[in-house]
């Protein structure tokens, strides 16, 4: 039998099941929103699928009763980690009144939330990552507990704004997770042609912090790094970046055809080393889960999707003067 990795690192079965339960749910969302997209029901779609295990190894790592995260388009594992559910996301998918995050306003993928502490971002990449440090530094002025966690891809830590945000946050030593998840692609340019250096966490090293990478496709590995670095900052002791490596298994966006810059095979061989058939394998392997509660999670999983998804195509679209609020000045 295998052994029970998660023990060592203080988590439940209870634990492992909410993880697989949250993978899967991301997962299952956005491969929904591929055939709504291509039924021609829904304008845009920009995936997580292949990069759910560093985004919810990551988040079950905080403490997701007071933390903030400041994520990106593809964080649909962080965001439901933080308490979005199946409808919230399909309400912004089909950009309906009702959708929690812009009420429609905003592309898919600019997740926010003031109850979750899930700070929306900018269509500019990397925008966030200021945003996250302004946030780490009112915690630490104001001597509350609070790490702000924030994510962004590879490509998005050539932007200024990664370097200015890393300098700042190592200088005033701020409680801070810079999370990047490398998935070898910035739309269709490979990482060999975006960094001169190894890797991305080699970077925090010009900021004095220290810089992590973590096999993104097991989120047990990466649940250890992020605990380490949210420690560390709660401690007092700075900021930290975590580089996890993952894989992008669809094309950049529903937008984007794929076929024009990678070799159909590379994306064949990502997916069969998928991080959430690897940890379903592992729970069970481990005799963490038995096959019937696995079976029951993919239901209820499957079973949410089919509700948001009725629910979001059916929900009121806003009314044509909403488009204005919020941009004007209102008498
Ligand atoms: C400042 C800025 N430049 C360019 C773009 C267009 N753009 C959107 S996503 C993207 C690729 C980002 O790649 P990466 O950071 O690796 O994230 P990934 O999409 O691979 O997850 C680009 C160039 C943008 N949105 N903002
Ligand atoms: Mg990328």
């Amino acid at each position: 039998m295998t052994e029970k990795r998660h023990e060592a690192l203080g988590l439940t079965a209870q634990d492992m099941q909410e993880m697989y339960y949250t993978m899967l749910l991301a997962r299952k969302i956005d491969e929904r929103m591929w055939l709504l997209n291509r039924a021609g029901k829904i304008p845009f779609v920009i995936s997580c699928q292949g990069q759910e295990a560093a985004q919810v190894g990551a988040t079950f790592a905080l403490d997701r009763s007071k933390d903030y995260v400041l994520p990106y388009y593809r964080d649909m594992g962080v965001v439901i980690a933080f308490g979005m559910t199946a409808r919230d996301l399909m309400l912004s998918a089909f950009a309906k009144a009702e959708d929690p995050n812009s009420g429609g306003r905003q592309m898919p993928g600019h997740f926010g939330s003031k109850k979750y502490r899930i700070v929306t971002g900018s269509s500019p990449v990397t925008t966030q990552v200021p945003h996250a440090v302004g946030i780490a530094l009112a915690s630490k002025m104001e001597g509350k507990d609070i790490v702000a966690f924030t994510s962004f891809g590879e490509g998005s830590s050539n932007q200024g704004d990664f370097h200015e945000g890393l300098n700042f946050a190592g200088v005033h030593k701020l409680p801070v997770i810079f999370f990047c998840e490398n998935n070898k692609y910035a739309i269709s340019v490979p990482v060999s042609k975006q960094i001169a250096c190894e890797s991305v966490a080699d970077r925090a090293g010009g900021y004095g912090m220290p810089g992590v990478q973590v096999d993104g496709e097991d989120p047990l590995e990466v649940y250890k790094v992020v605990k380490e670095a949210a420690d560390r900052a709660r401690r007092g002791e700075g900021p930290s970046l975590i580089e996890a490596t993952t894989y992008r298994f669809t094309a950049h966006s529903s937008d984007d055809d794929d076929r024009t810059y990678r070799d159909p095979e590379e994306v064949e061989e990502a997916r069969k080393r998928d991080p959430i058939g690897k940890f379903r394998t592992y729970l069970l392997e481990s005799g963490t889960l038995t096959e019937e509660k696995v079976e029951a999670i993919e239901a209820r999983v499957r079973q949410e999707v089919d509700e948001a998804t009725e629910y979001a195509e059916n929900a009121p679209y806003a009314d044509p003067e909403y488009a204005l609020k919020y941009v004007y000045a209102e008498e």
